[in-house]
């Protein structure tokens, strides 16, 4: 009888214990989403700013600062991540967008202290403006895959902004304007 009790004891010892250390993944963001965001594809390898690229796709300007073109590999050398989320303005389904995150992009370039906005625009002109705490506290991604394909021009690429919809309570009437697509020019305000 004590033995088998014991045995019992044991049992639930392990099981509570493998339990424990089941590995639960904790939120991979800074402001708290109840489950990780994104998985990671590939570390950073980038840790310079990229000079005279020659297949630029986009650029990004600090300030008045001269503008720093990235193609998209250098881009992807600050590391891929991906998540899948429903894109109901572009596409009309959800999918899985791959791409770096914008945060590790403005730690490369640098963020001016008095700066509190990105001004973006795109190849077909549209404009908008992205507070810089959106950057801080979301992963706000910019995307160079859709559903492991390139984009292009006319699949709105070749980079788009993607918001983490489902991962976090994002009001569509803010933040649909801000999933800019064809991005042509970032500039740190
Ligand atoms: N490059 C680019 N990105 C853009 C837009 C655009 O016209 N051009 N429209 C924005 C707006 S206002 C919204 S609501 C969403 C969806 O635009 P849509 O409803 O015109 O598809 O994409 C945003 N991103
Ligand atoms: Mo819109």
């Amino acid at each position: 009888m004590i033995f088998i009790s014991r045995f019992c004891i044991a049992l639930l010892v392990i099981s509570v214990l493998s339990a424990c250390g089941n590995n639960t993944p904790a939120s991979n963001d800074i402001a708290n989403s109840p489950t990780p965001v994104y998985t990671r594809i590939t570390e950073k390898t980038l840790n310079a700013l990229p000079t005279s690229v020659e297949n630029a796709v986009l650029s990004i300007q600090v300030g008045d600062g001269d503008p720093i073109g990235f193609d998209i590999e250098t881009l992807e050398a600050l590391g891929v991540v991906e998540y899948r989320v429903m894109d109901s303005q572009a596409i009309g389904e959800e999918a899985t967008f791959r791409g770096i995150l914008v945060r590790d992009l403005l730690e490369l370039v640098g963020i001016p202290a008095e700066a509190s906005k990105l001004v973006i625009t795109a190849y077909d002109d549209y404009r908008v403006e992205i507070p810089l705490s959106d950057i801080q506290q979301y992963p706000v991604l910019l995307a160079t895959m859709t559903n492991g394909e390139r984009m292009g021009l006319d699949a709105f690429g070749p980079t788009r902004f993607v918001y983490p919809y489902g991962f976090y309570n994002l009001d569509p009437s803010v933040y649909d304007p801000r999933w800019i697509w064809s991005v042509k020019t970032i500039v740190i305000r």
